[in-house]
């Protein structure tokens, strides 16, 4: 942390004080982490409370976390996979605006749960922006907190004195609200000096309520106030246990993005790997390999910590559309280009997989074989899947039915994945599949 001289560093180190007094008193705050869900059958792992882990303890495998370059299209798939039509999570062009993990499960009840940052986050916050060269990461929350993105323009002064005045408590200047979003950036400090750490919010009715709340609480302006986040959501592919975790995403230029992630994944058993047509991203493979989950993944099933990873092809669709425009074929349709287009972006991804595993294990054909062979590897049609059930005749969707998205036999595989087992190919669903594999050697 840089030079605190000036006005700005002795006000926040009052506020340092005060804060240390309150929190002397204080007995801690409400776990975010709910009871375990209400429908997980017993071959689903429950997820241990969060306060029974540590930070080397692993997720049980029912946690799939989506892994993926920013911008490739995870919100976008995880929102298919929750729901035939639009999914609770903000996505297109929202970008990784903050560093957060979003925890997605199943309630019967929609609803958010929130845990809010500790004040002192914004003292820290204050003193990064007083120093002499402040850290852009600093620049850019604040810059999303006044100005509603972190790319924006407001000058260094004006978010001085505006952090200032939110710490005071006091209204923030007009006019610096977005009208796009509710407005509850004070609101929330507030509450956070009050001791009140976390929110629960339910959807009652008002849906486009509901949606504001979790936008602004996941994208918007509150985003940089909170530390964690679960979304419940009614969707019958959850109902079985499953949660998925959407992490900030790799090839940014953020360090605190990627360590997100890379949190994530150290402690996660089951992964699913969002590439798009070029296939494994180096950021990715990088953060597989740093962060120990390509090694668990070829520890195989007889290992206690063995990892799960299963890969989705994200935007296959432009080339598809290239393949149609450039051999007009009357007798073939949409669908029948993509199975074609779809084969060989396996292959790709495949050969990729090979080579990295290969990396890790070299003189071990057999491991890399069989590790090769569980890697479950699936284009996705995220955004026809989402068309096919808003029919919107305006914007139609190119495939005939759900199946040809590939998000079914994605719901069907991230549930084996999640029941521990070892998949070896698609099943129909509510057949559980059960291992047959020896092991890894
Ligand atoms: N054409 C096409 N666009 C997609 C696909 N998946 C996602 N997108 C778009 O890519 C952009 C980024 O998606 P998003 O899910 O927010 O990416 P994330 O940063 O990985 O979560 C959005 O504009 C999506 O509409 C896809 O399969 N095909
Ligand atoms: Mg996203």
């Amino acid at each position: 942390m840089g030079n605190r001289d000036g006005g700005g560093s002795g006000f926040a180190g009052r506020l340092r004080g005060w804060l240390k007094r309150m929190a002397a008193g204080k007995t801690g705050v409400p776990d975010v982490t709910p009871p375990p869900g209400p429908a997980a059958p017993a071959a689903v792992c429950p997820r241990p409370p969060r306060s029974a882990r540590t930070a080397a303890a692993l997720e049980p495998p029912n946690v799939v976390v989506l892994l993926g370059r920013a911008g490739v299209g995870k919100s976008t798939l995880l929102n298919a996979l929750v729901e035939d039509g639009l999914g609770p999570l903000p996505q297109g062009g929202v970008g990784p605006l903050t560093a957060l993990t979003i925890r997605v499960r199943f309630a019967e009840r929609p609803h958010l749960r929130v845990r809010y940052r500790p004040l002192n986050h914004l003292v820290d916050l204050a003193g990064q922006l007083d120093s002499e060269n402040p850290d852009t990461a600093a620049v850019q929350t604040a810059r999303h907190l006044f100005a509603g993105s972190p790319y924006g323009s407001t000058t260094l002064a004006g978010l001085r004195s505006e952090l200032s005045l939110l710490l005071a408590s006091r209204e923030p200047r007009s006019g610096t609200e977005s009208p796009l979003e509710v407005d509850g950036v004070p609101e929330v400090v507030r509450a956070v000096r009050a001791g009140r750490m976390t929110r629960h919010i339910h959807l009652d009715g008002n849906r486009a309520a509901f949606q504001r709340e979790v936008w602004a609480h996941t994208a918007g302006r509150i985003s940089p106030l909170v530390s964690e986040i679960e979304v419940g959501w009614n969707s019958p592919f959850l109902g079985e246990g499953l949660w998925l975790v959407d992490a900030p995403g790799t090839g940014v230029a953020n360090d605190r993005y990627v360590e997100a992630s890379r949190v994530q994944l150290r402690t996660a058993r089951s992964a699913l790997l969002v590439v798009d047509r070029s296939g494994l991203d180096d950021a990715s493979a990088a953060l597989m390999r740093e962060s120990g989950f390509m090694q668990r993944l070829l520890a195989g099933p007889l290992s206690g910590d063995h990892a799960r990873l299963a890969i989705a092809i994200s935007n296959l669709d432009q080339p598809v559309s290239d393949l149609v425009r450039s051999q007009p074929d009357p007798s073939r349709r949409w669908s029948d280009h993509f199975r074609e287009i779809q084969s060989a972006a396996i292959r790709v991804v495949r050969g990729q997989l090979a080579s990295e595993i290969g990396g890790l294990a070299p003189g071990k054909p057999e491991t890399v074989s069989t590790t090769l062979q569980a890697a479950k590897i699936i284009p996705v049609l995220a955004l026809e899947h989402q068309r096919l059930h808003e029919t919107d005749p305006d914007d139609p969707a190119r495939v005939s039915g759900p199946e040809d998205s590939n998000i079914p036999a994605l719901r069907r595989h991230l549930r084996i994945m999640a029941t521990g087992g070892e998949a070896t190919g698609l099943r129909p669903p509510g057949q559980h599949h059960r291992s047959t594999s020896a092991g890894s050697e």
